[in-house]
């Protein structure tokens, strides 16, 4: 198997005082530190900051799945759930995203290779941050040489090749033929294929109402929990995840939007602004409750983690509200895979360089049916806000090159100065899924200079969307395993994360994050949080590159 498929089990001891490993546990000390800022008549006077934490980790990988109403899907879930031990349960199973990664996950599985014009083709999992990058765990002290490992072997993390796949579609067309039907996946794989994605036959009924879709999806809609009554939606899909999660005996199972863009829910006070609201809006089914919020609600109430991989605004206040009350895990918005990653790192480089954008013009054009989907003008509403939110925050952070936001002003000075940021989005069935994505970036550089960038990407969709869902779906269960206790304030007991998951930002294009706090979009921050986070779970401090020895004598 190619190395990134490789399954290594847990080889990490850190010989220190701040980290304790038994067999149930890793229990770690870590110190926060930063600075605390106050300005004083133009003085910054810094005052450093720490704060002692201890992070326990259960080292027992959850058995974590997805469910099927297919006798066929049942048998396999059961054999596989014996020989593995994690699960995954999309919503949009039978579109390009869902086919890709059940087809793709079966043949790093089962080692299936395929012809190509070019030669034989290995499964693998490159594009996934996980399985296919390193960390640098530290020095080897006789050559001085940096020891890197694997990102996905630094805490005990789920397996790609051990999810066990299934979930709901308004489609009913059995796996196979969904998968024929994306033209994701060249045929010679897809021809070997088919007998294990018809194993897992046809997707489970889910809920559909028009208005949150573009109306050319109806024709998909033909497998569908019948009635308007979203209590007993709501009551319908909890059963669906129960029914799954006991019949396979299982500790976890990750619930993950991959279907269709929705619209945005309107935030109407008294129906979604608050947990009890929205509990009482699905009981009257309340027009504005969407599918997905309703699937998020669903799997907040069995406790499980729920990820949203679209851009529409599932998780309105209510749902935030009652994630935190369940204290069950949610993760958001909408995968960031090709164009909007290279913006997150393009648009940084600028201006971390000094360099200021005036405009970054952003166009694609594509030819799936998320691309169909998105030619209604409100699902495409929904895309572009994800995609536009991308450099705020970079600009913010440099108030040097744009001005700062007027206080008390109204309209473009309350916000401050802000490069002109637009985004296009064309449906050209004729390309597939193979996005094509230009962007400008024109600049102003040294007295007065101008700089003009053109980028012209072209994004295998889901073959770059895929590997995000397993790195949503493996930290996700990894974080549901992570207990924390605050040493400084003397905390005894070890609580759960902040159920809003902003660990998962790097996949994500308009990170969720804790009400209250700030976003990051900048990748490389977004990489070194998490790296951060992974070492500070065995006592270790956080990935620098003062690099200290190579600078002194
Ligand atoms: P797709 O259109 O191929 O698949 C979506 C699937 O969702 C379809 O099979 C459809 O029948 C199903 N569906 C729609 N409403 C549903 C509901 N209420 N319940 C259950 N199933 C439902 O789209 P694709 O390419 O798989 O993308 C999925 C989502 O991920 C889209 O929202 C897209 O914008 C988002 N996304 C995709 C990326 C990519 O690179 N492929 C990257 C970022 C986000
Ligand atoms: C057109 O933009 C379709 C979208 O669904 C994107 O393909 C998807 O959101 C990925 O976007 P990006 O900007 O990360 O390439």
């Amino acid at each position: 198997p190619h190395p990134t498929a490789a399954r290594r089990p847990h080889q990490i001891v850190v010989e220190s005082e701040n980290a304790t490993f038994s067999d149930d546990y890793i229990t770690s000390k870590y110190t926060d530190r930063g600075a605390d800022v106050v300005v004083v008549n133009g003085q910054y006077i810094v005052k450093p900051t720490a704060r002692s934490y201890e992070f326990q980790t259960q080292r027992k990988v959850s058995k974590t799945g997805y469910a099927s109403p297919h006798p066929n899907i049942c048998h396999r879930i059961y054999t596989d759930a014996l020989r593995s031990s994690s699960r995954l349960m999309m919503i949009g199973i039978g579109g390009n995203n869902g086919t890709t990664l059940a087809a793709t996950v079966l043949a790093n599985r089962h080692n299936i290779v395929w012809h190509t014009k070019s030669g034989i083709q290995q499964p693998n999992y490159i594009g996934s941050v996980l399985r296919a990058s390193t960390i640098r765990l530290g020095v080897d002290p006789i050559t001085g040489k940096d020891v890197n490992i694997p990102l996905g072997d630094v805490l005990p993390m789920v397996h790609p090749n051990d999810l066990v796949l299934g979930g709901w579609d308004i489609s009913g067309l059995p796996l196979d033929k969904a998968m024929a039907r994306a033209e994701v996946l060249p045929w010679d794989l897809q021809r070997q294929l088919i007998g294990h994605m018809g194993n897992l036959g046809k997707p489970l009924p889910s809920i559909y109402y028009p208005d949150f879709i573009a109306a050319n999806q109806e024709a998909r809609a033909d497998n569908l929990i019948l009635g308007n009554d979203k209590q007993v939606h709501l009551e319908k899909l909890r059963a669906d995840i129960r029914e799954f999660r006991s019949a396979n005996d299982l500790d976890r199972v990750i619930v993950f939007w991959t279907a269709n863009t929705e619209r945005y829910s309107d935030i109407i006070p008294g129906v979604n602004d608050t947990a009890n609201n929205l509990l009482n809006a699905i009981k009257n089914s309340h027009s504005e409750v969407s599918p997905s919020t309703l699937f998020a609600v669903a799997a907040i109430l069995e406790g499980e983690p729920f990820i949203n991989g679209a851009p529409q605004n599932t998780f309105v206040p209510g749902v935030i509200e009652l994630a935190g009350r369940k204290r069950a895990f949610i993760g958001g918005d909408d995968l960031k895979s090709g164009q909007t990653k290279l913006k997150s790192v393009f648009a940084e480089f600028l201006v971390n360089a000094g360099i200021k954008p005036l405009a970054i013009s952003s166009y694609n054009h594509l030819g799936n049916n998320d691309g169909r989907n998105l030619s209604a003008e409100a699902q495409f509403k929904s895309k572009e806000i994800s995609k536009s939110s991308v450099v705020d925050d970079m600009v913010d952070a440099n108030r040097l090159l744009y001005k700062p936001p007027v206080p008390g002003a109204k309209g473009k000075d309350a916000k401050g100065e802000h490069p002109d940021h637009i985004v296009v989005i064309k449906y050209v069935p004729a390309v597939g899924d193979s996005k094509r994505a230009i962007d400008e970036y024109y600049s102003e550089i040294f007295c007065g200079g101008r700089s003009t960038i053109n980028i012209f990407n072209e994004c295998e969709d889901s073959l770059l969307a895929t590997p995000l869902i397993l790195d949503l779906t493996i930290l996700a269960e990894l974080l549901t395993r992570v207990k924390y206790r605050d040493a400084t304030a003397g905390e005894i007991e070890f609580s759960s994360l902040h159920p809003v998951l902003s660990l998962l930002s790097y996949m994500l294009k308009a990170p969720l994050v804790k009400p209250g706090t700030d976003v990051v979009n900048s990748l490389g921050r977004q990489r070194n949080a998490l790296e951060t986070f992974l070492k500070a779970c065995l006592g270790l401090e956080g990935s620098t590159d003062l690099l200290l020895k190579s600078r002194i004598w």
